[in-house]
């Protein structure tokens, strides 16, 4: 039997660069709280980390939202602070709360980062990637992500979520060495990270940099350009024809200069990017992504639908995928999914 070319998975086509309508279609956070069986799998793991290292339990809650929904990819269900977790530091998620980490104090506490352990650490996560590439229709691309350094520092530093990331600017501004040596270390250790899911079967990466856009110019080149760019030639080196998708939240105008300098393939928009200006822009540069706002997905009905309409009528003449702006909210009905779908699908 052959194994399924690129050929014929349409968000790979689509990443090389071609045109398709309709557009390949998956949706950030597809696989989650919105969904009762998620919850039910969730129930059954214990804890959520629980279920990222459980393979069993993660290759199922991945293939949840493709039984309901002919996506044209699944994105391998983990989170991105388990790097952080498979370093040296303590991660917790308490239901209904966000993430809690054990803060980043000083530079010893950098120093003993462990990144010689995040291979052994993390092998349930690659034995999920492994379980994916498997279970997945043939049409269907497997994609692996991580977080970016800059949003995986701010976790660490801040113990969590933020509301002005004040503890990670402090860092930037005024320990400049112990922040550099800190994205060193998470630089090193998400390439790696990334090349082992690769390795696993994952076929596209990901990169996701939520909270890029709290960040001025100066600095979005340093710590967001930068290390993705880095991450990005690393990958295209030393694994060739894998595609990447960069996804730097927020970033306004800048998005043109990100693409322009870390080479991404992809580009992942958040819903406030100006449709025409990404057509004109920053289409002709890389495969665009997005970015209709989720809770249009939450609202269904005309709206939804103009929504679509214009997405397709501004970018579906040049490579691009149909995803959200940002992740798909725990209050969306799953039958507004179905009903996206069929939207983006629908003969033009
Ligand atoms: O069940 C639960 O209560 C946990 C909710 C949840 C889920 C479903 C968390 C906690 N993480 C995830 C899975 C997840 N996280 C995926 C895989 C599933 C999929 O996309 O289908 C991915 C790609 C992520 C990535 C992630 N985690 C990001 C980047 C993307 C984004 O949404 O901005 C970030 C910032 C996180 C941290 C995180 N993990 C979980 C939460 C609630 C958060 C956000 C906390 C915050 O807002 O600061």
């Amino acid at each position: 039997m052959s194994v399924p070319s690129k050929t014929q998975k349409p968000f790979l086509q689509a990443l090389a660069g071609e045109t398709l309508s309709p557009p390949p279609v998956w949706l950030m956070r597809q696989a989650g709280r919105y969904l009762p069986e998620y919850r039910a799998t969730r129930e059954e793991a214990g804890g959520f980390l629980d279920l990222c290292y459980t393979p069993k339990l993660a290759v199922e809650v991945t293939l949840q939202p493709l039984r309901r929904y002919a996506f044209d990819a699944a994105i391998l269900f983990s989170d991105i602070l388990v790097v952080p977790n498979a370093i040296g530091r303590q991660v917790a998620f308490k239901q209904g709360e966000g993430p809690v980490l054990d803060p980043l104090t000083s530079r010893a506490d950098v120093e003993a980062l462990e990144p010689g352990k995040l291979r052994e650490r993390l092998g349930p996560v690659f034995e999920t990637v492994r379980g994916l590439a498997s279970a997945i229709p043939s049409t269907t691309a497997l994609i692996g992500f991580a977080g970016a350094p800059w949003t995986v520092a701010t976790y660490m530093l801040e113990g969590g979520s933020s509301k002005d990331f004040s503890v990670a600017k402090s860092w930037v501004y005024s320990r400049p060495d112990d922040f550099a040596a800190l994205m060193e270390v998470l630089i090193g250790a998400t390439t790696d990270y990334l090349i082992a899911q690769i390795d696993a079967g994952a076929e596209a990466i990901q990169i996701f940099d939520t909270w890029a856009g709290v960040l001025p110019e100066t600095e979005f080149h340093r710590w967001v350009i930068e290390p993705i760019g880095r991450i990005t030639r690393a990958l295209h080196e030393q694994r060739p024809g894998v595609p990447v998708i960069g996804f730097p939240k927020g970033a306004g105008v800048l998005y043109e200069t990100f693409i322009r300098e870390t080479g991404v393939d992809g580009v992942g928009l958040d819903a406030s990017v100006p449709l025409a200006w990404a057509a004109k822009t920053l289409q002709p540069l890389c495969t665009v992504q997005g970015n209709m706002d989720p809770l249009l997905l939450v609202e269904g009905g005309p709206l939804m639908e103009q929504a679509v309409k214009r997405l397709l009528d501004t970018l579906g003449h040049g490579p691009f995928i149909f995803n959200l702006g940002h992740g798909i909210v725990p209050q969306t009905p799953p039958e507004n999914v179905s009903r996206l779908i069929d939207l983006v699908r629908a003969p033009r």
